[in-house]
């Protein structure tokens, strides 16, 4: 008789769509503390000790598995992109993509695939704050019923190399510098502006860095690039390039340096925290996934290469096509089991995707893979429920550290005849529905001698770089001069400056000319290229400040209202209704978190303590004082700081009429953006770009 073989599915996996990985199965349902063996635990607080003042004794097992266990609560963190934030959730189609590609995820509209995406700086560590200036991991897995797609991306469509060979050492730089140990988590010191001097291709990549981009409000309010071009390559073999696009429901947003700075500060965690509580109040976070499709005769015809990835194929030439959404509706149920310890690769790819001959791309292939086994400590990692395809899995791996299967009979290996003796054989290679790489053009005919190389048309590292700057509002033009200016402030080494400004004279005199005025230093001639430059036609969908996807609307934002006692209790009441009403939320700050007694006497608790709350944590300001509430806060050191604050990061400021002295006395000059309250939540949504000239130097 066949014996029954276990090859199906993993442990913590399930065939359906977006199904919940289990909470942990092995509690004890009556609620009782045990040791990993599952032995009940007596005292959790006190050592097996010889008397009650004597020795310790060695045989306290519980003692010393506990202790064991702790000293190895470690893994090593990503060596890039440490720390994240992550949730769960799905990724629904708009329409069938059987044409393009036979990807099983985009063949029937309205289907629904399970995602897990993990948000993330790049250069700090695991522990390190929020809202440094850096580049957004954003990183998609797909549990598709043809096993996991992994688009691990980022928030900026380019990257800084075009080879991967140069990985290593671009990431060296920027990281903390090797004898001192810092700058933990910033690009600005000498090491990064070394290597990216050295490094012409990385300009284009400079510019998004340095644009508003990297100092996003909320992840919630980021893009997200697959960066590559890919392939779709659907059931009669057709191959058509593809690159992803995810676009913010909420539309992007920025925050100023200034306010960046303070709430790295003023809360390490703002952009997890952000995430957690939308999702726990269910305001879903949403994305639209976007498509680029192109053939190799468009590709062919572009003044630059597609198998480079410090190109973008400008949306005005080649629209973004929508067509699904993602959606985030469940935190995590546990942080290091899941957000820690999630493998992404971008290796991982279904029948229907494919790759492009990208030389980045190529490389990252093998170094995500091999990382896992460093980071997890298993080639077994992918049966960690996070990592766990939702479909079976059935192969003749077997044995390593930490196996979690257990497969049964004697067929280990394949091919074999096991069936004939009636055992159980075990799966069998599927060339009908399995995966087969792309034959087609790229892959076979542009091989040739074995060279250390780069293509002639991956030479023009400058004139995407310009498009991009010369694309931006003046107003961003001016915070990316200005943040090339802190930048290079706290490069000490001089040749290194130097050599950026010649680099950034390349991408446009007038920027390397306020660069240099701005440090004081004389402007050098342009670098030499290896490319002529070329005036490419502007991509106003590159803007952030004042473009398509800067939304006005309050949506998904926080409006933080300031009381104190003596405030009205009517026109608090309303604001907070219209505030909500607009899909925001009202955050209540007070002097005192405890209790406010508004102008009909009753008692409220505030959401918020002033000093703990400043107004760097919200998106627009309103301030509902009474006469005395505004005297008090007029003396009040945080208060003036907050409304300070608030305007000169350009928010928009609400008030009722008693609060002009405390408006005074932070220098507040009225214009549209700050309004009587009654105003307050139809302009709230906003930034008010054109308030900045008359309150900073910009270079
Ligand atoms: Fe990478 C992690 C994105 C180039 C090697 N990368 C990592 C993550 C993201 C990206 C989002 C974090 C995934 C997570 O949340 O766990 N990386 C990119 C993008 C790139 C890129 C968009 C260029 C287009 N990466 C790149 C290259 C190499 C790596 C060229 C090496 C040759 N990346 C890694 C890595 C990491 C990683 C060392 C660290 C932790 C991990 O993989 O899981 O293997």
């Amino acid at each position: 008789m066949a014996k029954k073989a276990h090859y199906e599915t993993q442990p913590g996996n399930g065939g359906e769509a977006h199904q919940q990985i289990p909470r942990d199965a092995s509690h004890d349902p009556e609620g009782h503390l045990t040791t990993s063996q599952g032995i009940r635990i007596s005292d959790n607080q006190n050592q097996l000790k010889a008397g009650a003042r004597g020795p310790v004794l060695l045989e306290d097992f519980v003692l010393r598995e506990k202790i064991f266990h702790f000293d190895h609560e470690r893994i090593p963190e990503r060596i890039v992109h440490a720390r994240g934030s992550a949730a769960h959730g799905y990724f629904e189609l708009y329409d069938s993509l059987a044409d393009i590609t036979r990807a099983d995820l985009f063949q029937r509209a309205g289907e629904k695939t399970p995602v897990f995406t993990r948000f993330s700086t790049v250069a700090g560590g695991a522990g390190s704050v929020d809202t440094p200036r850096d580049v957004r991991g954003f990183a998609v897995k797909f549990y598709t019923k043809e096993g996991n797609w992994d688009l691990v991306g980022n928030n900026i469509p380019v990257f800084f190399i075009q080879d991967a060979i140069k990985f290593p050492d671009l990431v060296h730089s920027v990281k903390m510098e090797a004898d001192r140990g810092y700058p933990q988590s910033a690009t600005a010191h000498d090491t990064f502006w070394d290597f990216i001097g050295l490094m012409p291709e990385s300009m284009h990549m400079v510019m998004w860095i340095m644009s508003d981009r990297t100092i996003p409000r909320s992840l919630r309010t980021i893009q997200g690039f697959g960066v590559h071009t890919f392939r779709f390559v659907n059931a009669r073999g057709k191959s058509t390039f593809v690159k992803f696009h995810w676009k913010p429901k909420l539309g992007l947003r920025s925050t100023i340096w200034d306010e960046a700075v303070k709430i790295a500060g003023a809360d390490p965690d703002f952009h997890r925290r952000d995430l957690f509580e939308a999702i726990e109040s269910g305001d879903f976070p949403e994305w639209e996934l976007g498509i680029q499709t192109f053939d190799e005769e468009f590709a062919d015809g572009l003044p630059y290469d597609v198998l480079d990835a410090t190109k973008i194929i400008p949306e005005e030439i080649l629209p973004v096509q929508p067509i699904g959404r993602m959606v985030l509706d469940r935190w995590p149920d546990n942080f290091f089991a899941e957000t820690e310890q999630v493998a992404y690769c971008p290796a991982n790819i279904v029948p229907g995707i494919d790759f492009s001959n990208d030389p980045l791309l190529q490389g990252r292939l093998f170094s995500y893979l091999d990382t896992q086994l460093k980071r997890l400590g298993s080639a077994n990692f992918h049966q960690i429920p996070i990592n766990a395809p939702k479909c079976p899995v059935m192969n003749f791996q077997r044995d390593g550290h930490m196996q979690m299967m257990q497969p049964q009979g004697r067929a280990n290996y394949e091919p074999n005849s096991l069936a004939e003796a009636g055992e159980e054989a075990g799966p069998r290679e599927c060339p009908a529905t399995g995966f087969t790489s792309f034959a087609g053009r790229n892959a076979a005919d542009e091989q040739g001698d074995k060279l250390r190389i780069r293509a002639e048309s991956f030479a023009d590292h400058y004139s995407q770089a310009r498009m991009f700057y010369r694309s931006l509002d003046p107003a961003e033009q001016a915070h990316l001069a200005s943040a090339l200016v802190f930048e290079l402030s706290k490069v000490d080494l001089e040749h290194v400056r130097t050599r950026m400004l010649a680099n950034l004279g390349n991408v446009d005199t007038a920027l390397s000319g306020r660069v240099a005025q701005g440090l004081g230093m004389e402007c050098p001639e342009p670098s030499a290229t290896a490319a002529p430059v070329q005036d490419l036609k502007q991509s106003p969908a590159l803007r952030l400040v004042r473009g398509a996807l800067e939304l006005d609307s309050l949506e998904g934002q926080t409006v933080g209202i300031l009381i104190a006692d003596g405030s009205d209790a009517g026109a608090l009441k309303k604001l907070k209704s219209e505030v909500e009403a607009a899909g925001a939320r009202a955050l209540i700050i007070a002097p005192k978190v405890g209790s406010t007694v508004l102008s009909d006497g009753k008692a409220i608790a505030a959401d918020a303590q002033l000093a703990g709350c400043p107004s760097v944590m919200v998106d627009a300001i309103a301030l509902v004082l009474s006469e005395d509430g505004t005297q008090a806060l007029t003396g009040e050191a945080a208060a003036v700081q907050f409304v300070m604050d608030a305007f000169g990061h350009l928010k928009a400021i609400g008030h009722t009429p008693a609060c002009k002295p405390l408006l005074d006395k932070a220098g507040v000059v009225t214009d549209e953006g700050v309004v009587p309250i009654e105003r307050f939540a139809g302009i709230a949504g906003k930034r008010f770009w054109d308030r900045e000239p008359s309150l900073r130097t910009l270079a």
